[in-house]
C-alpha cells in the first residue's frame, strides 16, 4: 500500500433482500471482507466494516406480487434472515442496517437533491414501455423479451443474462410484461440521467493511470467499459417501491436501485457514526475498500464513483475494489431462482458449530482470480484431511503431551537448538507472507500460510520426537514442547481472520493470550507455567452420511428444475398413415427379465406376445428398472423391427418407453389388461 492511512473503511455489497445470502456471497465478498477487517483489528489499525440489506428494485417487488404480500413483508423477511446468518457465520460487521431505513431515505434523498440542484443530472423525456393492463410502466425484471444481441427469448429489460449486455427495456425483440403478459405499449416519461461521460476522463485518470495495482479482473472491466465510452445513465424508475425521487413533478418515481443501494454505505455509515461518519467518508486518511462480486464492479468503479464526483465534497473514492469472480456449485452456476444454492441459514442449521470448516472451504476454494467450484466432496476431504488431520491433530498432540509430562503446565525453555532456531525463522517466513498475502487481498494464499504454520508444528514435532527423547533428555523435551505451545499460540492469533470460532477455543485451550497480530512469529506468546485446559477436538470428521444428505438434495432440486423447465421435443417431420401402418405394435405381457452380465445398461426380456414361442427383447432400460419390478407388466412393443444382435443375444423387437425431464424412464404399457399379441393401432 502506497499511502499511510489513518482508518479503513469496508464496505460489503448490500445482499438484495429477494432471497438468502448462499456460498456465492461469501466467498465473493462477505468472508474475504470479514477477514480484512478481523486482520486490521488485530494489528491495531482503526477499521470500520459496513454492511447492510439492498431493499428496492424490481425483483423484491415481484416476488412480493408472486407471493400476494406487500414489498415490505419480503424485505422484512430476508433482513432478518440474512442479518442473523451473518452473525452467525461470524461476518463482523460494525453495523448492518438496511436502504428502507429512514436515514437512508433521508441520505439518498438529500444526494439525489444536491446533485439536481447542481445541474448535475440531464432531465430527459422518452418513450418507455407501459402495460396497459397493469398500468404502471415496465422497467428492468419488469419486461422480458428476445435479446437483440443474442436472441436469448428470456432476456430481461435492462440485462441479457445470456450473454451480459446491459439492455434499454426498449431494445427488447416482442417485449412481454412479466406482470400481467400483456404486450407493452410505448408512452412518454421523464428521467433524471447522470451524464456518466462527463466524468470519464477523470474516471479514467483516476482508474487507469491511479489503479494500476486493481486486481486484473478489476482494471480489464474498468478498462473496457471507459474504452467503450460511457453513456448518460437513467438514474430514476417509474416505481412505486424505493426511495421517492426528490423534485417536483416526480410522482411515481423512485430512484434508481444502483443509484439509491450505494448510498446506503454512507447512510449505514452516519447511523452507526453520527458524530463522526465525515471523518471516515471524506478525510483523505481514510482508505476505502469496496468488497463486492465481479458482477458489480461497473457500479462500484464507475457509477458510484462519478456520483460522489459530481456530488464533491470530498467524498474517498475507493482505493481499491477487489471484487472476486463466481464460485459455483458442483459444477452448475449458482441460482437463486432455481434454488440452486447452500444457503447459509440452511448450512448453518445442518451443520452446528461447523461455521469456521465452511469459512476455511470458501476461502481455500476462492474463486479470486477465476470462477471456482464448490463441491461437498472438497468440503467434506478438506475438513477431514487438513483441519481435522494437520491443524486439529497438531493441537491436540501438544495439549495431550503437556499434560502427560508435566500435569498441564508449559514447561520453561532450555537454550534452542539449531533445530529450533530453524523452525523459528520458517515461522517468520510464514508470519511475512502471510501479513503480505492478506495486505494484497490474496486470502487463499494467506489461508495457506497460516495452515503453514499447523504444517510447520506437526513437522517439529515429528523430527524432535518427544516422546522418545522424553526418556533420555527430560530437559530437551521441555524446550520442545514449550516451542510447540508457543506455535499453538501462534496459530490462534493468525487463524482468527478465518476461523475465528476456533481461535477463540484454541485461546481458551490456551489458558487465555492477547490476540495481537504484531506478536506473530514471537517464541514468547505464551508464558511459561500457563496452564493448559483440558484437550479437546477442534475440529470432527464429518462422515459420508452428511454428504450424502446435500447431495441428494442437490440431486432433488436439479430434478425439480429438470420437470420445470422441461420443453418437448420438436415433434419429427410429418408422416403418412401407409408409413404408420408398416410399424406393427404390440402389448406384450413380461413373463422374465433378467440382467445381461456385462452389460450394466441391458435387460433381457421374455415376452408374451400370444405366440406360443414368445420372443426375445433386449432393451437398454436397466439403470431406471430393477428386473423384479418388470414382471408380470404388460409392455408396448415394435413386432416387427428386424431382429438384432445385442451382446450375443438376438433381440426380437424393441419395448417402448418415454424419457422425463428428470431423466427417469417410463416403460409405456396398456392403462387396463389386454391380450399378450394385442395389435396398437
Ligand atoms: N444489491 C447485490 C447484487 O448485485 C447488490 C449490491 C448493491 S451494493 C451497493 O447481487
Ligand atoms: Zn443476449
Amino acid at each position: 500500500m502506497s499511502k499511510e492511512y489513518k482508518r479503513t473503511l469496508i464496505t460489503t455489497a448490500l445482499p438484495y433482500t429477494n432471497g438468502p445470502v448462499h456460498i456465492g456471497h461469501l466467498a465473493g465478498v462477505y468472508i474475504p471482507a470479514d477477514i480484512y477487517a478481523r486482520y486490521l483489528r488485530l494489528a491495531g489499525r482503526p477499521v470500520t466494516m459496513i454492511g447492510g440489506s439492498d431493499e428496492h428494485g424490481v425483483p423484491i417487488t415481484l416476488k412480493a406480487r408472486k407471493e400476494g404480500v406487500t414489498p415490505q413483508d419480503i424485505v422484512d423477511r430476508y433482513h432478518k434472515l440474512i442479518k442473523e446468518s451473518f452473525e452467525g457465520l461470524g461476518i463482523s460487521f460494525d453495523i448492518y442496517s438496511r436502504t428502507t431505513s429512514k436515514i437512508h431515505s433521508e441520505t439518498a434523498s438529500e444526494f439525489f437533491r444536491r446533485l439536481y440542484d447542481k445541474g448535475e443530472f440531464i432531465e430527459k423525456t422518452t418513450e418507455q414501455l407501459y402495460d396497459p393492463e397493469a398500468r404502471q410502466f415496465l422497467a428492468d425484471r419488469y419486461v422480458t423479451g428476445e435479446c437483440p444481441h443474442c436472441h436469448n427469448q428470456g432476456a430481461y429489460g435492462d440485462q441479457c443474462e445470456a450473454c451480459g449486455t446491459t439492455l434499454a427495456a426498449t431494445e427488447l425483440i416482442n417485449p412481454k410484461s412479466t406482470i400481467t403478459g400483456a404486450t407493452p405499449e410505448l408512452r412518454q416519461t421523464k428521467h433524471w440521467y447522470l451524464p456518466l461521460d462527463k466524468w470519464e476522463p477523470k474516471l479514467r485518470e483516476w482508474i487507469l493511470e491511479g489503479h494500476k495495482e486493481w486486481k486484473t479482473n478489476v482494471y480489464g472491466q474498468c478498462k473496457s467499459w471507459l474504452d467503450l465510452g460511457l453513456q448518460p445513465r437513467a438514474v430514476s424508475r417509474d416505481l412505486s417501491w424505493g426511495v421517492p425521487v426528490p423534485v417536483e413533478g416526480a410522482e411515481g418515481k423512485v430512484l434508481y436501485v444502483w443509484f439509491d443501494a450505494p448510498i446506503g454505505y454512507i447512510s449505514n455509515t452516519k447511523e452507526l457514526l453520527p458524530d463522526s461518519w465525515e471523518t471516515w467518508w471524506k478525510s483523505p486518511e481514510t482508505r476505502v475498500i469496496n468488497f463486492i462480486g465481479k458482477d458489480n464492479i461497473v457500479f462500484h468503479c464507475i457509477v458510484f464513483p462519478a456520483m460522489l464526483m459530481a456530488y464533491g465534497d470530498n467524498f474517498q473514492l475507493p482505493d481499491n475494489v477487489p471484487a472476486n469472480e463466481f464460485l459455483n456449485l458442483e459444477g452448475d452456476k449458482i441460482s437463486t431462482s432455481r434454488n440452486w444454492a447452500v444457503w447459509l441459514h440452511e448450512y448453518l442449521a445442518d451443520f452446528p458449530g461447523k461455521q469456521d470448516v465452511l469459512r476455511y472451504v470458501l476461502t481455500a476454494n476462492a474463486p479470486e482470480t477465476k470462477d471456482n467450484d464448490f463441491t461437498w466432496k472438497d468440503f467434506q476431504a478438506r475438513n477431514n484431511n487438513e483441519l481435522v488431520a494437520i491443524l486439529g491433530n497438531f493441537v491436540n498432540r501438544v495439549v495431550v503431551l503437556t499434560h502427560k509430562y508435566y500435569e498441564g503446565a508449559v514447561p520453561a525453555p532450555g537454550e534452542f537448538t539449531a533445530a529450533d532456531r530453524e523452525m523459528l525463522d520458517e515461522l517468520q517466513a510464514l508470519k511475512t507472507s502471510l501479513t503480505e498475502n492478506i495486505e494484497t487481498f490474496h486470502f487463499r494464499e494467506a489461508l495457506k500460510d497460516a495452515m503453514g504454520f499447523a504444517r510447520l508444528g506437526n513437522k517439529y514435532l515429528q523430527d524432535c520426537e518427544p516422546w522418545k527423547t522424553v526418556k533420555t533428555d527430560p530437559e530437551r523435551v521441555k524446550t520442545i514442547m514449550n516451542l510447540c505451545a508457543q506455535l499453538c499460540a501462534n496459530i490462534a492469533v493468525a487463524m482468527e481472520p478465518f476461523m475465528p470460532f476456533m481461535s477463540e477455543k484454541l485461546v481458551k485451550i490456551l489458558g487465555g493470550l492477547p490476540l495481537n497480530w504484531n506478536e506473530i512469529g514471537s517464541a514468547d506468546l505464551i508464558k511459561a507455567g500457563t496452564m493448559l485446559g483440558q484437550p479437546e477436538l477442534l475440529f470432527e470428521k464429518i462422515d459420508d452420511e452428511a454428504i450424502q444428505k446435500q447431495t441428494d438434495r442437490l440431486e432433488a432440486i436439479k430434478k425439480a428444475n429438470a420437470i420445470a423447465a422441461f420443453q418437448p421435443e420438436k415433434v419429427l417431420p410429418e408422416v403418412s398413415i401407409d408409413d404408420f401402418a408398416k410399424l406393427d405394435l404390440r402389448i406384450g405381457t413380461v413373463l422374465e427379465c433378467q440382467t445381461v452380465p456385462k452389460a450394466n445398461k441391458l435387460l433381457r426380456f421374455t415376452i408374451d406376445d400370444g405366440t406360443p414361442t414368445h420372443r426375445t427383447i433386449v432393451s437398454g432400460i436397466a439403470k431406471h428398472y430393477k428386473p423384479e419390478e418388470l414382471v408380470g407388466k404388460q409392455v408396448i412393443f415394435i413386432a416387427n423391427l428386424a431382429p438384432a444382435k445385442i451382446r450375443g443375444i438376438e433381440s426380437q423387437g424393441m419395448i417402448l418407453s418415454a424419457l422425463n425431464a428428470d431423466g427417469s424412464l417410463v416403460v409405456a404399457g396398456p392403462t387396463d389388461k389386454c391380450n399378450p399379441g394385442a395389435q396398437v393401432k
